[in-house]
């Protein structure tokens, strides 16, 4: 009889031990966010980006997490420029990653031409960005995802 005691007695701390470890998981699990197929692209937030010989106009981009993003890259320049932000590019799922041809770190835009990239960020932080042909004429800026 005593046995019988002990073994209700550990499994209730077991259970008790489980549910108290998936309730603590759950509160760390971000808030949900809509997946990629039932977004509604319509209502994104657009933001230009201009790339000249050799800067971005501006220089600090700043997106919002969570929320469809609609990237205008226009390039003024006559030269071919590109948007490189290798650590961006992780933390942001695209509604088109072919977008990203086979670099996976950047998106080159011919000159005098236009290219929309549409995205959700999904971490918060500050991200460098430059143009990979030309970081080494202070084509550089940066991205603040808040
Ligand atoms: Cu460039």
């Amino acid at each position: 009889m005593p046995m019988i005691a002990d073994r209700r007695v550990l499994l209730l701390g077991i259970a008790l031990a489980f549910a108290i470890c998936s309730a603590s998981a759950q509160s760390i699990v971000p808030p949900a966010t809509p997946s990629l197929a039932t977004i509604d692209w319509s209502k994104s937030e657009l933001i230009t980006i201009t790339m000249t010989d050799y800067e971005f106009t501006p220089r600090h981009l700043a997106f919002r997490r969570g929320l469809p993003t609609r990237l205008h890259l226009v390039n003024d320049g006559t030269e071919i420029h590109d948007f490189t932000a290798p650590d961006f590019f992780k933390t942001i799922d695209l509604r088109d990653p072919s977008v990203m041809r086979s670099s996976g770190i950047g998106i080159p835009v011919d000159p005098h031409q236009r290219k929309d990239v549409e995205f959700i960020a999904r971490m918060p932080g500050r991200f460098g960005l430059i143009c990979a042909d030309h970081d080494w004429a202070g084509m550089t800026a940066d991205i603040l995802v808040e």
